[in-house]
Parts: structure tokens; C-alpha cells; sequence
């Protein structure tokens, strides 16, 4: 029976087209867990509107993403799929943790401290309580276990300590959730800057393999790769862009560090690249294929994000009534 499997939550904003570095720090993953675990995967448009979207964009990437999904290998039947704003628990969760969350510990996220610097004056207050949306995101369905990237840690951890806060503060309500960042793929970097974590929201599109690029595209991207003037294959800090490629092709296949660098010995950086790029290829071109029919089928995709909001509908309701009974409000 599924209630006895542990719980899983995660989710990918759809503010931009999906990378290389959201499929294999999130979604790779999740298609590996889905087996052993009640899994809920949800695409977080609220999130999305922290940053300025464009409504058209926003709904055909809303789509996009939950393609992206089930083309991974993600299976509706067996995991909760859906998109957030079609679950209103999502919202009023979010105020009443955002009212057990302090000022500075939300200060405190760099991601918050990063794009902030970004937008200069003009910073909207999502961006601030963010990492509180995240938290009644995961809270809400109990979830144990939490499958992201690196750089989501630290809002994990608020969210663990939101968590404990609120049980104190009332009595056990919520289940502490554990993170699950990947061994390999936990954070793949900008091909132009492998000091930056590859992402969505990035001023130079060199740096960045989305999920939808083209063969050419990718072989174009990872030919211009930044490395380095060592010119030995090797697994060290020093070599941050080769390091990177070696990250990605290990990932992909599941293998370690160890392994790659043995099979570039007397080999140099233009093999690494050739061969990076094709195992790239080869495992997207499939999941494209996939994604570009899905979305041909929009009722199809309808009738999954309808019946994953109206399961996770009734899960989170529970939990949000009683965490509006617990904080006195009179049951309707
Ligand atoms: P943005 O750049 O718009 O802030 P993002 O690309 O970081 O977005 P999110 O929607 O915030 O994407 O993240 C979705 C998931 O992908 C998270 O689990 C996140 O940790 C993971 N992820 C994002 N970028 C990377 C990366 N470069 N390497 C590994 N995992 C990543
Ligand atoms: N903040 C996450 C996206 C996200 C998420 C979640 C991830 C929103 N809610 C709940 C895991 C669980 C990010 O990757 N930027």
C-alpha cells in the first residue's frame, strides 16, 4: 500500500527553459526514487512569479515542465504529479509559517542575497519569503525525503527548522523532512563560468545545455566549454571546467570520477569534449522526442495535472486544517 512508503517531495520552477543541471541535480533522481517511495512532484509556478514572467511563457513552460517529467520516466500512475497554484493549501500554509519565521534567518539564504543583488531596487517581497513557500511545500505532504540540487540545501534546512519550531511552538504536527542530494550531479556548473552553478536564469546562454537544445546546439555548447591550460584529463578542483565535464558524463552514465579519468589517460581535452557532448545526446534526444508528443496531447496532460491536484488537494488540506486548528482559528 502506498501510505506505508515514505514520501517524497520536490519541485522545479517553470521560470525558464529547463537544463542539464535541473535534470541531472533533480529530476534524474526522482525517476530512480519513484519505486520506493509516495511521490509527489509539482511544478511551482507560485514560486515562478518571484521573478518577472511573462504569462504566455509562464503557461507554456508550466506545461513544458510536466512533460519533462513523465518524458523523464516519471510515471503518472504511479507518482502525484501537478502543478501548485491548483492546490490553494500551497498559499495558506505558506502565511501561516511565514508568521513563524523570523526575519533573519530569511536574510540569511543566499540565493535570496544573489538575485536580490541582481535586481538592484526593484526586489518584490516573494523573493524574501520564498524559502517559506518551499517549506509549506514540503511540510504539507509530510514528505521524508527531499530530492534536490546542492544549492537548495540551505532552504531545506530552513524548512527543517520551521518544521521543528511549529511542533514546538503547538505539538507534533509536522514530519522533519531529510534531504536527498544526489552523489554525482548535485551541482553542475556554467560551461563558461565553472565557478557558477549552471541554471535556467543565466545572462549567457554558452553556459547553459537545456534540456530542449538540438544535437548541434549541445555539440556547439560543449566544444566551447571553458577549460583550462593543464591539458591532462584529471578530477581536481584546479580543473574546474574539466572537472565539470567529468561530473556530467558521470551522472549520465553512473559511474565515478575514478573511471573517467582512467579512460582519457594519453587522451587530451578535445576527446573529453567530443565524447561529453555525445553522452549528452544520446540521453536527451529520447526524453525530446517524448516531451515534443506529450505536448501534441494536451488533454492527456490535462488529465494528469487534474487528478495530481485533486490527490494532492485532500493530503494537504489535512495537514492545513490542522495546523489552522492547532493556531485557534474557529473549524469552518
Ligand atoms: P533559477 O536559475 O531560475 O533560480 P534553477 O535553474 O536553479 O532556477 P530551480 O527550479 O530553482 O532551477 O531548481 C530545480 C531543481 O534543480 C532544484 O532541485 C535544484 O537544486 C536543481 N538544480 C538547479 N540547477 C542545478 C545545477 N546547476 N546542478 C544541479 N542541480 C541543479
Ligand atoms: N526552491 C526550489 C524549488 C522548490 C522545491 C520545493 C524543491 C519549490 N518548492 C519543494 C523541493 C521541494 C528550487 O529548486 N529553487
Amino acid at each position: 500500500m502506498d501510505t506505508e512508503k515514505k514520501v517524497i517531495f520536490s519541485g522545479i520552477q517553470p521560470s525558464g527553459d529547463l537544463t542539464l543541471g535541473n535534470y541531472l541535480g533533480a529530476i534524474k533522481n526522482w525517476v530512480r526514487l519513484q519505486e520506493d517511495y509516495d511521490c509527489y512532484f509539482c511544478v511551482v509556478d507560485l514560486h515562478a512569479i518571484t521573478v518577472k514572467q511573462v504569462p504566455k511563457d509562464l503557461r507554456r513552460r508550466t506545461l513544458e515542465v510536466l512533460s519533462i517529467y513523465i518524458a523523464a520516466g516519471i510515471n503518472p500512475e504511479k507518482a502525484t504529479l501537478f502543478i501548485q497554484s491548483h492546490v490553494p493549501s500551497h498559499s495558506e500554509a505558506s502565511w501561516l509559517l511565514t508568521c513563524n519565521s523570523y526575519i533573519g534567518e530569511l536574510g540569511r539564504m543566499t540565493q535570496y542575497k544573489d538575485k536580490s543583488k541582481k535586481m538592484g531596487d526593484s526586489i518584490n517581497a516573494g523573493l524574501f519569503v520564498y524559502p517559506v513557500l518551499m517549506a509549506a511545500d514540503i511540510l504539507l505532504y509530510n514528505a521524508d525525503l527531499v530530492p534536490v540540487g546542492k544549492d537548495q540545501k540551505q532552504h531545506l534546512e530552513l524548512a527543517r527548522d520551521i518544521a521543528e519550531r511549529f511542533n514546538k511552538a503547538y505539538s507534533p504536527t509536522f514530519t522533519i523532512p531529510e534531504g536527498y542530494i544526489p552523489p554525482a550531479g548535485a551541482k553542475i556548473m556554467d560551461l563558461q563560468d565553472p565557478t557558477k552553478k549552471m541554471s535556467k536564469s543565466t545572462d549567457n546562454p554558452n553556459g547553459c545545455i537545456l534540456i530542449m537544445d538540438s544535437p548541434e546546439v549541445i555539440r556547439k555548447k560543449v566544444s566551447r566549454a571553458v577549460t583550462d591550460s593543464i591539458g591532462i584529463v584529471n578530477y581536481t578542483e584546479d580543473q574546474p571546467g574539466v572537472q565539470n565535464l567529468i561530473n556530467i558524463i558521470c551522472a549520465i552514465k553512473n559511474i565515478s570520477p575514478e573511471e573517467v579519468v582512467k579512460s582519457y589517460e594519453g587522451k587530451g581535452y578535445a576527446d573529453l569534449k567530443k565524447d561529453a557532448a555525445e553522452i549528452i545526446i544520446a540521453e536527451l534526444s529520447p526524453l525530446q522526442e517524448k516531451v515534443k508528443g506529450l505536448l501534441d496531447n494536451k488533454e492527456y496532460l490535462e488529465s494528469i495535472y487534474k487528478k495530481g491536484a485533486e490527490k494532492a488537494n485532500y493530503i494537504s488540506q489535512k495537514t492545513l486544517r490542522k495546523m489552522q486548528k492547532k493556531i485557534g482559528f474557529i473549524p469552518r
